[in-house]
C-alpha cells in the first residue's frame, strides 16, 4: 500500500513531532536511524546502523554473549556449551530460544542443559579459572560430549579469567575439542559481535576438521543461518530431501559438531539468515572454494524461488523437473487453505520488527496473506541488510583460481564478493535473480517506515500514527502490545507455535495469524486510539 508524495511528507512531519520529546542529541541520533520510504528521491536512501545505542533508551537489543553462545553455538547438541559467569547469564538464555534439536537414541543431546559456572563474588575476587576447570572435568566425565565451549560472560574479560588457557589445558586432559569464546556481553554494541566470534572458532576449530574428502550424496548442501526455531529446519529438509538433495549440516539448527566437522564437502551453501553467519558462508568459499547462495523459505513464493534457484545452480534438467514436481505437490497442499486465512487477513496491516534478518524475510509471507508491512526494522542488523548489497555482474577471471570467476558487488563504497564456479557461472548469472542480495529499503513500499534499534518509546508513538493491525516482534514488547489492545506475534520464537518456513509452515503461519486476530479477546481490550476518555467532563465525588 504506497503512500502518495503529499501523504509521505505528512507522515515525516509526525515522526518529527514525536522525537521532537527527546533532546536534541538524542533526537539527532535517532533521526539518523528512522527512513521514512521514498522511491522518488534520486539518491538511494540510507539508514543508520550497527552503532551503540544511546543509554537510556529502552533498546530491545541482546548481547555479544546472547549472539555467540545463545545463538550460534547453543543449538549445537553433542557439544556441552558451559557459560562461565553469574548463574543470571546462563538462566535467561535457558530454553527460551525454541532452537529444537532431536537425536536418535544413544546419541548425545545435551540442547536442554544449562552449564553455568555460577559465579559468586568470592571467583570474582580470586579469580575464577579454577573453579572452571573442575567444572569441565566434570561435565565431561558425566555427559560424555563431543566438543565443550565455553562462552565468557562480561565480569570473565573484567577480572582476567584466562578461559582459552582452561580450555587447553582440558582439551590435552581430556582428548576432545574444548573451545574458548571471549564474548563477553559488552564486546561491540549488540549480539552481532558475538555471532562473529562464534563463527570464527567454529571455522577454526571445527568445520572441516572432520575426515571425509568427498560428501556422501548427489547434490550436497550446507543449510547456514537456520536454527531451527519452532522446526524450520526440518520442514526445510524435508522438502529439500524430497527432491534429492544431501544435507550434509545445518548451522547452527539441530546441528552437531559430528555434522558441522564435515561442512567443507558441500558443492553449496544456502545462507538463509544473512546477518548471523555470513562470515562462515565467505570464509567457506575463501578456504574451500564453495560458493553460497542467498536464500529464504519464509514464504510460499520465496520458498518457490529458493528452490528454483538452487536447481539452476547444479544444472541437471532431472533436477529440475524433480524441483518442479515437488513445487506443484507441496503448493496444491496449502494454496486454497492459505486462501481461506487470507479472507480473514485481508487489507490488515503489520509491524514486522525482529532481529537481524526475519525483519525482512517474514515481509513476503506477510503479503501472501493480504497483509502489507507499515513498518519494519532489525535490532542489530548493518547497513547493508538494509540498503542491499547490489550484485553488478562486473566478472573477471580470479587469477589465483583456475575455476573460480568472481562477481564484485559493489555498495555504498563497500565491497563483497561472491564467488560463483566458473562451470555454472553462466547458467546462473542470468536466470537468478540477484534481488535477494538487495536489502530491505527497497522493497517496502512509499511511506512505509524502518527503524534501526526501535525502543519502547518510538514503539508507542508509531502505533499511535501508523495503527497497526499486528505486531511482529519479540518478548520485550509482546505484552505491552497486547494490553494496548493489538494482537502480538513472536517472530523469535513463534510463541509455541512453527515451524513457519516452507510450504507448511506458511500454513501454519496464516493459522495462528489468524487466530490472533479471531480470537475473544479483543472484545475486552480496546486500542489506544480507539479509546474515549473515561473521564469525561469534571470529576464528581462518590
Ligand atoms: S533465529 Fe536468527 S534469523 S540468527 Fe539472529 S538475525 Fe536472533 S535469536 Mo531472535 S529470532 Fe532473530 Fe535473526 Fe539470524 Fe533469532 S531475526 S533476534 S540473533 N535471529
Ligand atoms: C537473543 C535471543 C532472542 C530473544 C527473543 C526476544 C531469541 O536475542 O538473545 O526478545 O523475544 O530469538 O530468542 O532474539
Amino acid at each position: 500500500m504506497a503512500l502518495s508524495k503529499h501523504d509521505i511528507e505528512t507522515r515525516k512531519k509526525e515522526l518529527e513531532k514525536f522525537l521532537d520529546a527527546y533532546p536534541a542529541k538524542t533526537k539527532k541520533n535517532r533521526r539518523s536511524h528512522i527512513v521514512v520510504r521514498d522511491s522518488s528521491l534520486e539518491e538511494q536512501q540510507i539508514i543508520e546502523a550497527n552503532t551503540r545505542t544511546i543509554p537510556g533508551v529502552i533498546t530491545n537489543r541482546g548481547c555479544a554473549y546472547a549472539g555467540c553462545k545463545g545463538v550460534v553455538l547453543g543449538p549445537i547438541k553433542d557439544m556441552a556449551h558451559i557459560v562461565h559467569g553469574p548463574i543470571g547469564c546462563s538462566y535467561y538464555a535457558w530454553g527460551t530460544r525454541r532452537n529444537k534439536a532431536k537425536t536418535k537414541d544413544g546419541e548425545v543431546n545435551l540442547i536442554n542443559y544449562a552449564f553455568s559456572s555460577d559465579m559468586q563474588e568470592s571467583d570474582v575476587v580470586f579469580g575464577g579459572d579454577k573453579k572452571l576447570a573442575a567444572m569441565v572435568d566434570e561435565i565431561v566425565e558425566t555427559f560424555k560430549p563431543k566438543a565443550v565451549t565455553i562462552s565468557a560472560t562480561c565480569p570473565v574479560g573484567l577480572i582476567g579469567d584466562d578461559i582459552g588457557a582452561v580450555a587447553k589445558a582440558a582439551e590435552a586432559k581430556h582428548g576432545i575439542p574444548v573451545m574458548s569464546f571471549s564474548c563477553e556481553g559488552y564486546k561491540g554494541v549488540s549480539q552481532s559481535a558475538g555471532h562473529h566470534i562464534a563463527n570464527n572458532v567454529l571455522m577454526q576449530r571445527v568445520i572441516g576438521s572432520g575426515e571425509i574428502e568427498e560428501a556422501e550424496g548427489k547434490y550436497a548442501i550446507n543449510i547456514l543461518g537456520e536454527y531451527n526455531i519452532g522446526g524450520d529446519s526440518w520442514e526445510i529438509e524435508r522438502v529439500l530431501k524430497d527432491i534429492g538433495y544431501h544435507v550434509v549440516s545445518v548451522m547452527t539448527g539441530d546441528g552437531s559438531y559430528e555434522t558441522l566437522k564435515n561442512a567443507h564437502t558441500a558443492e553449496l551453501n544456502l545462507v538463509q539468515c544473512h546477518r548471523s553467519i555470513n562470515y562462515i558462508a565467505e570464509m567457506l568459499e575463501e578456504k574451500y572454494g564453495t560458493p553460497w547462495l542467498k536464500v529464504n523459505f519464509i514464504g510460499v513464493q520465496s520458498t518457490i524461488e529458493s528452490l528454483r534457484n538452487m536447481a539452476t545452480y547444479f544444472g541437471d534438467p532431472a533436477l529440475t523437473q524433480k524441483t518442479e514436481e515437488v513445487i506443484a505437490r507441496e503448493l496444491a497442499a496449502v494454496e486454497s487453505k492459505l486462501e481461506q486465512f487470507k479472507k480473514i487477513c485481508d487489507g490488515k496491516t503489520a509491524f514486522c520488527f525482529v532481529g537481524g534478518s526475519r525483519g525482512h524475510h517474514y515481509q513476503g509471507l506477510f503479503k501472501e496473506i493480504g497483509i502489507d508491512t507499515v513498518l519494519a526494522g532489525y535490532e542489530f542488523a548493518h547497513r547493508d541488510d538494509y540498503e542491499g548489497r547490489e550484485v553488478i555482474p562486473d566478472i573477471k577471471l580470479d587469477a589465483d583460481s583456475k575455476n573460480i570467476e568472481e562477481i564484485k558487488v559493489s555498495k555504498d563504497e563497500k565491497r563483497y564478493k561472491i564467488r560463483i564456479l566458473k562451470e555454472r557461472l553462466d547458467q546462473i548469472k542470468d536466470k537468478i535473480p540477484l534481488s535477494y542480495y538487495g536489502g530491505m529499503i527497497k522493497d517496502m513500499p512509499d511511506g512505509s517506515i524502518m527503524v534501526d534499534d526501535l525502543n519502547h518509546y518510538e514503539t508507542e508513538e508509531f502505533i499511535k500514527i501508523l495503527k497497526p493491525d499486528i505486531l511482529a516482534s519479540g518478548i520485550k514488547d509482546k505484552y505491552v502490545i497486547q494490553k494496548m489492545g493489538i494482537p502480538s506475534k513472536q517472530l523469535h520464537s513463534y510463541d509455541y507455535s512453527g515451524p513457519y518456513a516452507g510450504f507448511r509452515g506458511a500454513l501454519k503461519f496464516a493459522e495462528d495469524i489468524t487466530m490472533g486476530f479471531t480470537s475473544p479477546t479483543w472484545n475486552y481490550i480496546t486500542p489506544p486510539w480507539k479509546q474515549k476518555p473515561i473521564l469525561d467532563g469534571t470529576v464528581t465525588e462518590g
